[in-house]
């Protein structure tokens, strides 16, 4: 059955700053709304701009009734294999790494390449640097390789006397959405850095997870200096959606230095005769382990082409916005 207009020409702007299937919050200056949408079409994530009506003249409730075109999104493949956004709007992604879950610096990867391909900065974070793991050897190799790529690295703690202090800055006047492994801490680094915001986080939680402290829906939080930074819910995995292979190489920025340099100007940098990234990798200026990263990404990027072309399916376009076309 479908569902009476409720007034579009009452309609005010917001943002979602939470969002669970079809509730969300609304955030509207210093307020909230919780909020249905509007029939069965809409979709919207976290960081949406949006249109809503409130449901009563308290303004308590509404109903989301429209969806603004995204600056930006981050987005993910779905257990379906579609492509689907996580969040909207955002300037940065912040990698959230810790000694403890032991690092994946694969999805790391991933994560800087997804970042890249939608046209948003990037960071990384190393949590929980009170501990001692958080010296390993291994651990500062791999984040002086990401140092020395061009990407802010900083360490962060909730246990250190403003253990935030680095992160702080990167966040100032951005939005930004904190990613990473389940238990790396980035609720508490929200908590940090949002003061008087521990409550709130509770509140969602107890909603939707019946005393799980694990997050499992994202939340856009206002930073007091000025910027918005988004809790995501820990992963597993997380596959982005892929560019055309010729464009994988633009997701890794130490390739894509190098790639001018290589003898053919289509060079994948897959042992190609006079490939400029193999002496670089020889030599050890660029990584081995990224540039595997690299030639992982590549080959899903064609094989879903191969699949593409043959069901003639949605591919994504590099750039900002990661924007779909047909
Ligand atoms: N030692 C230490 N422990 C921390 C630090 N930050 C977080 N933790 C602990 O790590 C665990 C996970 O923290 P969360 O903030 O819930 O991690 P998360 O990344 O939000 O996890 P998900 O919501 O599942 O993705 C908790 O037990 C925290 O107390 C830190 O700086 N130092
Ligand atoms: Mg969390
Ligand atoms: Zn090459």
């Amino acid at each position: 059955m479908k569902e009476r207009d409720p007034g579009h020409d009452q309609a005010r702007a917001g943002r979602i700053v939470a969002a669970h299937g079809r509730r969300v919050v609304v955030g509207d200056g210093d307020t909230t709304h919780s909020c249905r949408l509007f029939g069965r079409r809409l979709n919207v994530v976290c960081g949406d701009l949006v249109r809503w009506v409130p449901a009563d003249a308290e303004g308590a409730g509404g109903i989301v009734v429209g969806v603004e075109p995204r600056r930006s999104e981050l987005a993910r493949i779905s257990q379906a294999g579609a492509a689907e956004a996580i969040v909207a709007n955002l300037d940065q992604l912040v990698a959230v790494l810790a000694p403890l879950p032991s690092p994946d610096f694969s999805l790391c990867d991933r994560y800087l390449a997804a970042a890249e391909w939608a046209g948003l900065s990037a960071a990384l974070a190393l949590n929980k640097a009170d501990l001692p793991e958080a010296g390993a050897a291994a651990i500062r190799a791999e984040l002086d390789t990401y140092r020395e790529i061009g990407y802010p690295v900083v360490l962060t703690s909730k246990k250190l006397a403003d253990g935030a202090a680095g992160l702080r800055g990167l966040l100032r006047d951005r939005v930004s959405v904190l990613v990473g492994q389940s238990g790396v801490g980035k609720s508490s680094l929200i908590n940090l850095l949002v003061p008087g915001v521990e409550a709130e986080v509770r509140a969602i939680s107890r909603a939707t997870e019946e005393g799980r402290h694990t997050t499992t829906a994202s939340a856009l939080y206002r930073l007091p200096g000025g910027g918005d930074l988004i809790d995501s819910p820990g992963v597993r995995d997380f596959s982005p959606p892929l560019p055309a292979p010729r464009d994988v190489a633009s997701g890794f920025r130490e390739l894509a230095a190098a790639a001018p340099d290589c003898r053919f100007p289509d060079c994948r940098h897959t042992g190609e005769p006079g490939c400029a990234v193999e002496p670089l990798a020889a030599s050890g200026r660029i990584s081995r382990r990224r540039l595997a990263s690299y030639r992982h990404l590549l080959k899903l990027a064609t094989d879903v082409g191969e699949r593409l072309r043959t069901s003639g399916r949605l591919r994504p376009k590099p750039g900002r916005g990661s924007r779909f076309r047909r």
